[in-house]
């Protein structure tokens, strides 16, 4: 497989080339692409030094998939002059996300769907994949109707910029170029992507469109409320999620502990729950504080956490990527 990750040198980018080494991704050439200030510099892949290419370079040496991590915008422009090629793209932006001709991937869920005609695939958002890796095997069972979900968001999930913010502002210093319009460090800020007319986040809409496409029904009920907090990595989820089966807190422990992507920590007498600490450099999505809502029935309450930088973006596109790997016919 001839490889280009599209915005390499990004916080994304870099767990990529982390994930595909650790996962012995069958490679035969890396193509790292990154904004024009980056062409040239060099990028350590496997202990060799991979050269950044321009994004011009990258499709004329026509890769078999791309991975990009670039934003929607350099998406929207490039991912189809790759497919146009052959290449098939991988993309982590929200670009293509809710285009109905396109597929939004969580191999755990959905990847038997792809086909070798599928040249643009959307990778969804960080905090519905681990949403939705936590519930597929639950709503097999015992069918989701309502979903209402808190989230706690690591500042690495904006980007480097909100990080230096986070570390400079816990240095004592003013932020020299803030990612957010308010503090990040001792402080909370319920406020991710931008405000729509109707009051919720972009954030928030995703969770609510991406987990229905992903989980093929439209009739789930989601609500959602997206929130920034001063944590170096892993998001967390506070979920609240009605079921139209009855359901056995002994036997949702049971089907959480087979369900694939997910590993339970649940012992509250040894104060063991789900913490975005524990989650860093782990593919898995932790799950636990399993307790019925005693307000109504058939109602689970449970906390999810992730690293977003790996389950929730690096990880499930080199997922997708090894799916792919010996269904694609060679482009070049
Ligand atoms: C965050 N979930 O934590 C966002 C990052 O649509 O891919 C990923 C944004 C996206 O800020």
């Amino acid at each position: 497989m001839k490889l280009a990750i599209v915005g390499a040198t990004g916080l994304v980018g870099t767990e990529l080339l982390k994930v595909l080494a650790e996962r012995q991704f069958p490679l035969t050439e890396l193509l790292p692409v990154a904004s024009a200030k980056s062409v040239g510099q060099l990028v350590e892949f496997l202990g060799k030094k991979f050269p950044v290419v321009s994004m011009d370079d990258a499709i004329a040496a026509r890769p078999d998939i791309a991975i990009f991590s670039a934003g929607g915008s350099v998406s929207k422009e490039h991912a189809p002059r790759f497919a146009a090629v052959g290449t098939t793209v991988i993309d982590n932006s929200s670009a293509w996300r809710m285009d109905p001709t396109k597929k939004l991937v969580v191999p755990e869920l959905n990847a038997d769907t792809l086909t070798a005609d599928d040249k643009i695939i959307a990778n969804p958002n960080c905090s519905t994949i681990q949403l939705v890796v936590a519930l597929n095997e639950l709503h097999k069972a015992y069918k989701v109707q309502r979903i209402v979900v808190s989230t706690y968001q690591s500042v690495t999930g904006t980007g480097k910029k909100a990080v230096d913010q986070l570390m400079e502002e816990r240095a004592g210093q003013t932020a020299s170029n803030p990612a957010y319009p308010h503090p990040i460090d001792l402080n909370v800020l319920p406020h991710i992507d931008v405000f729509e007319p109707n009051g919720y986040t972009k954030e928030e809409l995703k969770m609510v469109n991406e987990t229905k496409k992903i989980m093929g029904d439209d009739n789930i009920r989601v609500t959602a409320t997206c929130v920034r907090i001063p944590v170096m990595g892993g998001h967390s989820e506070a979920v609240n999620v009605e079921f139209e089966k009855e359901f056995d807190l002994a036997e949702v422990r049971e089907i959480l502990a087979r369900t694939p992507g997910v590993e339970v920590v649940d012992d509250p007498s040894q104060n063991q729950y789900p913490m975005p600490k524990d989650s860093h450099g782990k593919d898995a999505v932790l799950v636990g504080r399993l307790r019925r809502d005693e307000t109504q029935p058939r109602t689970l309450n449970m906390w999810v956490v992730a690293d977003n930088l790996r389950k929730g973006a690096a990880t499930n596109a080199v997922q997708i990527a090894e799916y792919l790997v010996g269904k694609l016919e060679p482009v070049s």
